[in-house]
């Protein structure tokens, strides 16, 4: 296994709008960022993404960008960009941005000259089909519900969504596009920009017959079979790695929806030169039902540790994982696959451990690193994210029963992990002194950092303490993996070695105690969350990592 500085490292997710507000506005702010840095910084992350922070409407919080070299006067504007990126190298930590370019904001200036008339320059820039105002091109349904295809009255004819109506699809069958895209991209990389996590890039090649899909189909099958992986995107990625990747040594992410086993591979082969990591969504799409995210079936756990070792070995000669649990989009990890209740401690350093013990670089997303939870709004109205209104708005016009469907809102929301984060116990948590954007968590008078940091017990210093065993542990790092109980429905339990050594990791995934008994004698315990850990018997929760001597 090749040697690189981003296998070596741990990401810090930042969602900025959320993280930390030094004007009053109620948003977050790259001055916030700057200001917490000692606090990144003692994490021991290595790297930090930054959700999109570029001038935008803020039609999808800024994945819908209408300028793509300029960084938001809400969030600083591009002089404190250029501030903070000096910080992050002076403290050795490497930044990586997003790339929204599957699709612009609609009040981006391409699309509002595209959308002038038929022979604009810009025309070709986005996907039009269709005439018929009464009927659209075909049943396809965005990501954020309603049909993908609205009507443009000046040149008669639809375009291409797949999210919101604000987010045209840009169509990167015209090499004018791509180049655009590439000089972007170029742009700041040559600022020092050091790495790229791509926005749905598996999409951006589209099946031009625009068939159809049938009646029925599952959501998550959709994405895989009709919109992701599309005939032209592995030779789209491997161009912009030829024309701008390659002159520099950055790290790149491509998030990828409806990438799988098949597709997955091939976008992460060294050999390919298209990307270094994506990430794919087999175990956060795991609890989708027969209608998708907001209809959620309980979680096979067999299934999950599955996932992470068939995605593994698929990845173990060639190419490179992303560990990830969660992110902005999904819910809180402790809620969703620990216990945000009596085990909330327990279980949230258990991921900890998880996520730092998997062969892959491991991604952290702001305030996980303190356990932060869901939230639970007794109605709609707190709920902000245009996904989750849009699927209240459909599910009220398909006459489901609301007040189930509200249970799937507090289990699924993209909110849940948007509220702002816990510095303290100070009005707002400390995030604000202005009205937040989105209602602070109420349990952010008991769940902040500054209690973490007072409490030698806490999650905040397990991660510091799991982060930088990690990077001290190559056998961790690009050690092999092999699952040991793949059948077990409350253990994990799985060994990682190279030639030089042997870790031996467990973790309960259950309320209840489990008797077990270390294999061999010569496992040491290293590492673990229960400070008395029982000889033959696994504590609610309890993770231990050893070393074989
Ligand atoms: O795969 C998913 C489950 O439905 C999605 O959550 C998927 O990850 C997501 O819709 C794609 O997310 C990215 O692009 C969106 C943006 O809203 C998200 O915040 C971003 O992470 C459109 O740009």
């Amino acid at each position: 296994m090749k040697r690189n500085w981003w296998k070596e490292g741990v990401v810090y997710q930042i969602y900025p709008r959320s993280f930390m507000d030094t004007t009053g506005d109620g948003l977050g702010d790259l001055v916030g960022i700057i200001d917490q840095l000692d606090y990144i910084e003692s994490l021991g992350v290595t790297m930090i993404w930054l959700c999109p922070i570029y001038e935008s409407p803020n039609d999808d919080n800024g994945y819908d960008i209408s300028d793509y070299r300029k960084i938001s006067d809400e969030f600083g504007g591009n002089a404190t960009f250029d501030r903070l990126l000096k910080a992050l190298h002076a403290r050795g930590i490497k930044l990586i941005m997003d790339l929204v370019v599957n699709h612009s904001s609609d009040e981006h200036y391409w699309f509002q000259e595209a959308k002038k008339s038929k022979d604009n320059p810009y025309h070709d820039y986005y996907i039009w089909r269709g005439n018929n105002p009464e009927s659209p091109p075909n049943n396809w349904q965005s990501f954020f519900n309603g049909s993908v295809w609205k009507w443009n009255a000046a040149t008669e004819e639809y375009f291409l969504h797949l999210f919101t109506q604000k987010q045209p699809d840009l169509n990167w069958e015209n090499p004018k596009v791509r180049q655009e895209i590439y000089d972007i991209v170029d742009f700041w990389l040559a600022k020092g920009v050091d790495g790229l996590r791509m926005d749905v890039i598996s999409l951006i090649s589209k099946r031009l017959a625009f068939t159809d899909t049938p009646q029925g189909m599952p959501f998550v099958d959709v994405m895989e079979h009709v919109y992701a992986n599309g005939p032209r995107v592995h030779e789209y990625l491997n161009e912009m790695h030829q024309k701008v990747l390659s002159k520099y040594d950055v790290v790149t992410v491509g998030e990828g929806p409806g990438v799988n086993l098949e597709h997955g591979p091939r976008y992460v082969s060294a050999a390919a030169q298209e990307l270094n990591m994506v990430f794919h969504f087999d175990h956060l799409t795991i609890d989708f039902g027969p209608e998708g995210k907001y209809d959620p079936v309980p979680l096979d756990f067999v299934r999950f540790k599955e996932i992470f070792s068939q995605w593994d070995a698929a990845l173990a000669q060639d190419g490179w994982n992303s560990i990830f649990l969660g992110n902005h989009d999904f819910s809180r990890i402790v809620s969703r696959f620990g216990n945000d209740g009596i085990y909330r401690i327990a279980s949230a350093k258990l991921l900890a451990c998880l996520l730092m013990t998997l062969r892959g670089t491991p991604y952290i997303y702001q305030g996980d690193e303190i356990g932060m939870t869901n939230v639970a709004h007794d109605s709609i109205s707190k709920y902000d994210d245009v996904e989750t209104r849009n699927a209240w708005d459909a599910a009220m016009a398909s006459g489901k029963d609301m007040n189930k469907f509200l249970k799937a809102v507090h289990w699924q929301s993209r909110d849940n992990a948007r509220t702002p984060m816990q510095w303290d116990q100070t009005p707002n948590a400390g995030f604000s002194k202005g009205q937040p954007w989105i209602p602070v968590h109420e349990n952010y008078k008991s769940i902040n950092v500054a209690a973490a940091e007072d409490d030698p017990n806490s999650i905040l210093h397990f991660y510091r303490k799991m982060i930088a065993f990690r990077k001290a542990q190559p056998t961790l790092i690009y050690g092999d993996y092999q699952d040991l109980e793949p059948q077990h429905s409350q253990l994990f339990l799985y060994r990682r070695w190279d030639i030089k050594e042997e870790f031996l990791i467990v973790h309960n995934f259950s309320n209840h105690a489990i008797d077990w008994e270390k294999p061999k004698t010569q496992y040491n315990l290293q590492i673990g969350n229960y400070a008395n850990p029982e000889e033959g018997r696994l504590s609610p929760w309890e993770s231990r990592v050893y070393r074989l001597n």
